[in-house]
């Protein structure tokens, strides 16, 4: 098949999961066209059957915001026509599934009927889609994608709950690679973050308020004070700042260390004890799945997807949102207790293969298939 996908180029978790399913097809000799603002942050490297259209929204002393909607829509039409793409795939409604749909019907006009399939995030739909600012264009152009996704059964609960919807909602899960992430020996890193054998507590994420990294650090603290322990913060975004002043006001600066932006995120997963996910919002939670791929046990909230890929007392524990003394307790509990600690490593392998993207990546195949065969009898 000839597939276009659109998403954010970002280490966001929707640009994140677009771009492995893109370079996953293409690797099972599909043709694909990643159709994005900027080269994909996972994107690195050559692939056969892989292709990087760029959007430029071209700037003009008119505009205060660069029109990005429409230099995407008609880079869609261009690449479907040029390139004779069979589907457009986008990822994360906002705005793409709006943008996608306007291709589309231009693309009618010219006597070629191009299919969407529309996936659903979780922010798309929890938290932006949601606002009545965006609401309206999310509902529409959620119904008028041929075929809708949705990354867990929560999120295709929560779709159903906020808008209309008149299609049904496939579920299909986010996925793993496990030939990137896996436990592979990382122990002179290691040893250089916690030369005195302490715990390694790890936190992956973009920093956004949705996280709750305060209560990242605010159970770390409480950790702390049990278990001699360390804790890795991975990833930048707008609360790292005030993040920073937090631990310098409790004095735990040489204990938390802020890492950043890392490409191979998977080496510090390797290395660590427990994964911290206390997030108010989460409709899977793919930073989770890469801890668990590494052998890494989580804790977490019981929000959203979370209950879907951490399994309550087998892969981790879960608790209420803002639970900060429970999920500190659970944490102890697992790191005072090594025969616990290996046993839920060894269960937070098993359930990430469920999500293996060997398995996953079939269902995508099968469910374009089946939306192409629909569309030729629509386009006829
Ligand atoms: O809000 C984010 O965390 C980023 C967002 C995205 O689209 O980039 O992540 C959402 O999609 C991920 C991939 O499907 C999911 O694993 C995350 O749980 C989801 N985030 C939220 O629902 C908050």
């Amino acid at each position: 098949m000839k597939i276009g996908i659109v998403c954010y180029p970002t280490y966001g978790g929707s640009g994140v999961m677009a771009t492995e399913l893109g370079m996953g097809l293409a690797q099972k000799g599909h043709q694909i066209h990643f159709i994005t603002y900027r080269r994909p942050a996972r994107l690195t490297g050559f692939h056969e059957n892989l292709y990087y259209h760029e959007v430029s929204a071209d700037d003009y002393p008119l505009f205060e915001y660069p029109p990005y909607d429409t230099s995407l829509a008609s880079k869609l039409v261009d690449v479907v026509n040029y390139e004779k793409l069979d589907l457009l795939h986008v990822h994360y409604a906002i705005p793409h599934a709006a943008i996608a749909y306007m291709a589309k019907k231009i693309l009618l006009t010219q006597g070629r009927y191009v299919p969407v399939v529309t996936t659903l995030h979780g922010t798309d739909i929890t938290l932006v889609g949601s606002n009545k600012a965006f609401a309206p264009v999310a509902e529409f152009s959620i119904n008028k994608s041929d075929g809708v996704t949705a990354v867990s059964q929560s999120l295709k609960d929560q779709t159903h709950e906020y808008f209309n919807i008149n299609k049904d909602i496939k579920v299909i899960y986010n996925f793993i690679d496990f030939g990137r992430f896996n436990k592979s020996n990382k122990d002179h890193f290691k040893k250089a973050i916690a030369p005195d054998g302490e715990k390694i507590l790890i936190h992956v994420s973009n920093f956004r308020k949705v996280k709750r990294v305060e209560d990242v650090i605010k159970i770390f603290k409480r950790v702390y004070e049990k278990v001699p322990s360390k804790l890795l913060l991975i990833g930048d975004g707008p609360e790292r700042q005030s993040m920073e002043s937090l631990c310098r006001e409790i004095g735990l600066c040489h204990e938390i260390r802020f890492l950043g932006k890392q490409d191979a995120v998977e080496e510090l997963l390797a290395l660590a004890d427990l994964f911290i996910l206390p997030s108010a919002s989460e409709s899977f939670g793919l930073a989770a799945l890469e801890a668990m791929a590494c052998e890494v046990p989580v804790i977490s909230t019981n929000v959203g997807g979370l209950p879907e890929v951490n399994i309550h007392g087998e892969t981790g524990f879960l608790s209420d949102l803002g639970d900060v003394e429970g999920m500190a307790a659970n944490a102890i509990k697992i790191l005072e207790n090594p025969e616990m600690l290996e046993s839920f490593s060894q269960n937070a392998l098993a359930q990430a293969r469920k999500f293996d993207l060997k398995n996953i990546l079939p269902q995508y195949e099968q469910y374009y298939e089946q939306i192409i065969e629909q569309a030729v009898y629509k386009s006829v």
